[in-house]
């Protein structure tokens, strides 16, 4: 048995909590919390790296499951923790809330669990090592089932295991973590590469060196230009207006600046901005500082130049935004992280400095560099008339859209209750015609459209209000859209989308959310959009229990058995194969919502009782397994992604 003696039982007492209740410390014990142990782990390092003594850092997926990361810093204290009378390296690793960090001084910035992360981590590997070169010697502590020592003291400290050359330090650690806690134990690669890239783009001149021993691949990760290369990254494949991204960086106070931007002929924007190396997804003072900033900078060329032709007119923040890709990334001793995600800065002082900062050192960039100036004014102009030809094409749309109403193809409902009733918007006129007849009248109305609806990322605004089935959604919905969007006046409690399950219904149910996102989000955020599953096959089987010898099965009998049951998917019709019982007769593969009859529809498609339907929300940082795969993305508009949640998932039996 390892060494355990009376003080370590309340250390165990920690991490046992934390094996308990894992979600509390890592969010999931999915892929995502799994990845997390790697994150915490790292931030340790990148911390060493941010204080200065560290350059550094070897990630190895190892063949055995585990996981190593090594820097080269300045390796965990390994001396008597002076209270706890055991190595201080032991400490971090097995007592919760231990870690420099919370004191406060030991590091000036910092983010990720603030230090709590070593032990977490130790908490829920089933095997952990940590080795620490300092002083030309080598230590070395294991622990074993969530975080017990292994390794008996000698004196208190720890024992050497080997010898390094004298400035040769740094701290190794290497876990497993425990398949009891996650659901997966499986490593992605690709989540740990695009990982590394981002922490090599926010910490540049950090060597980050990956090593996968399954596959054999072998990256290293540098980037000299940190964020100027991250916004050329994420530029790699757009048009931009000029070469080079524009790269900024100054201090005001105690808090350090950097931005880098660079517009493309695209028509949307991308702001990611950080504080301490934490994308703070939901922006707050630092993007406020900023956009503050470009716009009363832009604004007053504008004016020098005689941009606008109306002198008391303005560009909206909105203009010179358009097309603009830009990184923002602070250092802030004291940062506050508000929100229920704590993704969003709050400090006040750091949009006072963004500002400063931005401002005079991006004027003085566009004064050395007036054709960069031009062409970003000129792209504003466009967005600026656009927007004033839109406004008068959407205020003429509005006046519309009262007699487009009675002229729709909407089914409506004989409901005038909001709460009680549904819209199902479905592809295709034959689809549209048997959903109306299966439907119950009462509480659900029917929008067919007809084929691809227009990709409004694509097209302008004054064509996408020009569009019959656009114009048709906004018209049934009843509450306008942009500005004037009023979701109280929504006249359905669910908005359920009903495509084919095949690509072309894919295609179409993206189109149609990228509307929605675009023009009426909070039906989005608010939860009202849904996606119907129609189902994937119907099989006919009898469960063939064996028949005791002897005793002949009556016909009666036999034709009880036999039975039909909707399929939703391929995962769930393989469960039904293997499935010893079923005897199956015939499968029937729906190709489309037009391949079934009104009563099928109903039962498996409409009938709020049976009927299975998946919720969309979006998810700001996006995506199921990782924060970054946003800034990687290439043609995916980034910061967005659809989730869909199955509300329900059942098969039917008929
Ligand atoms: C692979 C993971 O965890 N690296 C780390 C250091 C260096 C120091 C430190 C860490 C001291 C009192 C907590 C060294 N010398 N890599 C890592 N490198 N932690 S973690 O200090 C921790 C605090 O309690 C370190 C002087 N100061 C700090």
């Amino acid at each position: 048995m390892s060494e355990y003696s009376g003080k370590d039982i309340v250390i165990l007492e920690g991490l046992e909590a934390v094996r308990k209740r894992p979600g509390m410390y890592i969010g999931s014990t999915g892929s995502r919390g799994l990845h997390h142990l790697i994150w915490e782990i790292l931030d340790n390092s990148i911390d060493e790296h941010l204080a200065g003594f560290c350059n550094e850092i070897n990630l190895t997926l190892q063949r055995d499951g585990g996981i190593c990361v090594e820097d080269n810093g300045r390796g965990v204290p390994v001396d008597l923790h002076p209270t706890k009378k055991i190595p201080t390296v032991r400490v971090v690793y097995t007592i919760l809330h231990a870690g420099g960090k919370f004191a406060g001084s030991a590091y000036k910035v910092s983010g990720g669990l603030h230090g709590v992360g070593s032990s977490v981590v130790n908490a829920l590997s089933t095997k952990m090592t940590v080795e620490v070169k300092s002083g030309g010697l080598i230590y070395r502590d294991e622990y074993a089932d969530g975080g017990k020592p292994v390794v008996r003291l000698e004196k208190g400290m720890l024992p050497v295991v080997g010898k390094c050359a004298k400035g040769n330090t740094g701290t190794k650690v290497t876990f497993y973590p425990d398949g009891e806690i996650f659901e997966t134990t499986t490593f992605k690669p690709d989540v740990i590469k695009k990982k590394l890239k981002e922490i090599a783009f926010l910490n540049k001149n950090l060597k980050l060196n990956y090593k996968n021993e399954i596959d054999g691949e072998e990256t290293t990760y540098l980037e000299e230009q940190g964020i100027q290369s991250f916004v050329r990254y994420i530029n790699r494949e757009a048009t931009t207006l000029h070469k080079e991204p524009i790269y900024i960086e100054g201090k005001s106070g105690d808090i350090e600046v950097e931005v880098a931007l660079q517009y493309t002929n695209n028509y949307s924007e991308q702001i990611n901005p950080y504080c301490n190396r934490i994308n703070v997804v939901d922006g707050g003072t630092l993007v406020t500082g900023f956009k503050t900033a470009l716009t009363r900078v832009m604004n007053s060329y504008a004016r020098e130049l005689g941009v606008l032709k109306d002198k008391d007119e303005n560009f909206d923040g909105k203009d010179i935004r358009n097309g603009l890709v830009a990184i923002i990334s602070i250092k802030h001793p004291d940062p506050q992280f508000e929100g229920q995600t704590k993704t969003k800065l709050g400090n006040t002082d750091a949009k006072t400095a963004v500002e400063d900062v931005f401002s005079a050192e991006v004027q003085r960039y566009l004064d050395k560099n007036v054709e960069i100036l031009k062409k970003i004014l000129d792209n504003s102009l466009k967005s600026y008339n656009a927007r004033k030809a839109s406004d008068k094409a959407r205020t003429a749309v509005l006046k519309q859209l009262n007699d487009l109403d009675t002229k729709s193809k909407l089914a409506s409902c004989t409901s005038k209750k909001p709460e009680e009733c549904e819209v199902y918007i479905v592809e295709g006129d034959s689809a549209g015609g048997t959903v109306k007849t299966a439907r119950n009248r009462k509480t659900q109305a029917v929008l067919p459209l007809r084929g691809k609806i227009l990709n409004v990322e694509k097209a302008s605004l004054e064509k996408i209000l020009q569009n019959n089935e656009i114009k048709s959604m906004i018209a049934s919905f009843g509450c306008g859209i942009g500005d004037e969007f009023d979701i109280t006046k929504l006249r359905y409690d669910k908005i359920i989308i009903l495509t084919d399950a095949d690509v072309d219904g894919a295609h179409i149910s993206t189109l149609l959310l990228t509307f929605f996102y675009r023009f009426m989000p909070e039906l989005i955020y608010e939860g009202k959009i849904y996606r119907g599953l129609p189902p994937l096959y119907k099989v006919d089987f009898e469960k063939s229990k064996a028949t005791p010898a002897g005793k002949k099965s009556d016909k009666a009998a036999q034709k009880k058995k036999r039975q039909s049951e909707y399929i939703f998917n391929d995962f769930e019709l393989e469960k039904f194969r293997k499935n010893k019982e079923n005897k199956i007769l015939g499968i029937q593969r729906y190709k489309g919502l037009g391949e079934m009859d009104a009563e099928q529809l109903w039962e498996t498609t409409l009938n709020p009782e049976t009927r299975i339907l998946a919720q969309v929300s979006i998810s700001d940082t996006v995506e199921a397994d990782d924060i970054t795969t946003t800034l990687m993305s290439t043609n995916v508009p980034p910061r967005r992604q659809f989730i869909m949640e199955e509300a329900k998932f059942a098969t039917l039996d008929i």
